[in-house]
């Protein structure tokens, strides 16, 4: 999956330098050429797709219908492509965005294996310094990802370790064969999900390391029917239309119910929830729309699941551990092929870390604390032994690939410092101090809660907007003001904190990695967050200072 041997030089000078090559850094590159200005992408990759050129787990699929989950901005880029399944695997993604990459000629003014380390703001411009000299650019795009910096947690005397181990975001690109092998999945969030069904089938022997679990819907994947598609690509412009118009800018021909969960007759409730249930996918959670506002229905649409979890799994003790207590949906929904029957094979077993944690690596596996059975004597030590270690351990989201770099702003300000409390910033694009500095779907923007390629067009085309709009003008920089910045992170905290999100720990929140400010990070909601991006630019760019 490489560039296919072509490798652009970077220029010493350029208009728009952007960061990533994944499908916010090549869109970001289309419409900024398109607009006349010379633009470069410096990629850490050999080779373009971002999220879906370094995920290559087993099993690894997106949860958006691959109908939805593709750019827009084109008519015959989505007229021509053709997806083969209702949920396209990562390699199916993958061939997708080389295509695009092919299709737009983006690949030359695309550095590969190239990795930005530093920008400075300097006499108006960004040095942008990478692994291979450096570039002078007026603005540079941020289009990191969200989930691209892997979060490996370490454990005691882990570098003892001789088998072999992976992380799912960094997966080896030639495979892993777990042939007659004992495995460890440490995980249970989307990716372990995903993986665990697949790596079940062909290891000897696979343990799975939970330490909280998740809620999983079925997926259904099935193959796209070919009526299927011609009917959604006779009309596909009114398809688009109507998904941006959701919360989640996803699933339009399947709006969220009239309804909250209480307001319907128990019957009613079951009878709405097993429909969805049917259908599989996120939006389960759309049953009703008190879902995630409501704690009492949250509790029945959970109950729901419990009990689907409870008649699939056989074993009692098993299917307990796997049920959630939390509120469902406030860590992302997973979706899933077969993963609750995976617990019914003779060669998966389950460890509950809450019950029985992780003490210590050893050469050959792991040792864990495991409780006396009376509760009364000493703790027990047990070791497993394992071939391989699968960390499928997540990211530090939204904020980790950003603070990767060493960004320097105004007055030698540094991101990290203006940041240490959380990321603030203004409508997620930009951040008091650091002009002519953009992100794409950055903290504080519904990105991660929405379809990511709908929010990264979005971002993509009001940034480009933007920066014409500054040429036409007098002016040569924009950034937030700072007072702007301020309420607006009060707004994303009001709109969190309206909801059910901040009610346990998640990577949205941060509190997945060690140390890291508790934020809500995304903003829920899409149309009212467009429309707000909308009038900003309308009301010359309100809140963004222009000198
Ligand atoms: P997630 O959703 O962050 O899941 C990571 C999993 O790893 C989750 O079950 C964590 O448990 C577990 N984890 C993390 N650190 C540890 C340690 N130290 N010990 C044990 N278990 C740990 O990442 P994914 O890659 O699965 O999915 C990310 C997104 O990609 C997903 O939401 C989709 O948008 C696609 P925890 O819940 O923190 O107790």
């Amino acid at each position: 999956m490489g560039n296919n041997g072509r490798m652009a030089a970077a220029p010493n000078r350029v208009d728009v330098a952007i960061v990533g090559a994944g499908f916010a850094g090549m869109y970001m590159l289309h419409r900024a050429r398109s607009a006349g200005f010379s633009t470069h992408v410096f990629e850490r990759g050999s080779g373009v797709g971002g999220t879906w050129y370094w995920n290559r787990y087993p099993g690894a699929r997106c949860d958006v219908p691959s109908l939805e989950y593709s750019y827009q901005f084109s008519e015959e880029l989505q007229q021509e492509w053709e997806w083969s399944e209702k949920y396209a695997t990562q390699p199916e993604i993958l061939r997708y965005a080389e295509h695009v990459a092919d299709r737009f000629d983006l690949r030359r003014d695309i550095s590969f294996e190239t990795t930005v380390q530093s920008l400075n703001w300097q006499n108006n411009a960004w040095r942008v310094s990478t692994t291979s000299g450096a570039t002078l650019a007026r603005f540079v795009v941020l289009a990191t990802g969200c989930l691209s910096a892997a979060n490996v947690p370490r454990f005691p005397d882990d570098d003892l370790y001789k088998g072999n181990t992976y992380h799912t975001g960094n997966w080896p690109h030639e495979g892993v064969d777990f042939t007659g092998k004992r495995v460890a999945v440490i995980g249970t969030g989307s990716s372990g999900i995903q993986s665990i069904p697949v790596i079940a089938e062909q290891a000897e022997y696979l343990t799975v390391l939970q330490r909280t679990p998740a809620y999983s819907v079925p997926a259904r994947n099935q193959t796209l029917s070919p009526d299927y598609v011609a009917s959604v690509k006779a009309n596909y412009g009114e398809f688009r239309r109507k998904n941006s118009l959701t919360r989640a800018a996803l699933g339009g021909d399947t709006p969220t119910g009239p309804q909250g969960a209480c307001e319907v007759s128990d019957q009613e409730r079951h009878n709405a929830l097993e429909v969805r249930w049917q259908k599989g996918g996120l939006l389960f959670l759309g049953a009703f729309n008190d879902a995630l506002t409501n704690p009492t229905s949250n509790r029945l649409i959970a109950d729901f699941v419990r009990e689907k979890i409870r008649t699939t799994v056989c074993d009692p003790e098993t299917a307990r551990k796997l049920m959630p207590d939390a509120v469902i949906g406030c860590k992302r929904l997973c979706v899933d092929t077969d993963y609750y029957e995976t617990f019914n094979r003779h060669n998966v077993s389950l460890i509950d870390l809450r019950e029985q944690p992780i003490q210590r690596f050893t050469e050959s596996g792991i040792v864990f604390t495991r409780p006396d059975t009376d509760g009364v004597g000493e703790p027990q030590t047990i070791e497993y032994e394992f071939d391989a270690v699968v960390f499928a351990t997540g990211f530090d989201a939204m904020t980790g690939a950003i603070n990767k770099i060493d960004i320097q702003g105004r007055d030698g300000q540094l991101l990290t410092d203006v940041w240490s409390e959380g990321p603030v910033n203004y409508l997620g694009l930009s951040v008091h101090g650091f002009p002519n500095l953009f992100m794409i779907t950055g903290p504080g923007s519904p990105s991660v809660l929405t379809n990511m390629i709908v929010s990264i067009q979005h971002h993509v085309d009001w940034i480009t907007e933007c920066i014409a709009q500054l040429g036409d003008s007098a002016k040569t920089t924009i950034e937030a003001d700072s007072e702007a910045q301020r309420e607006w992170v009060e707004h994303v905290n009001t709109v969190a904190g309206m909801t059910l999100y901040t009610s346990c720990s998640s990577w949205y929140l941060g509190t997945n990695v060690y140390g890291k400010p508790r934020v809500f990070m995304p903003l829920p909601g899409f149309p009212a967050y467009a429309q707000r991006c909308a009038e900003i630019a309308r009301d010359d760019y309100r809140g963004f200072v222009t000198r």
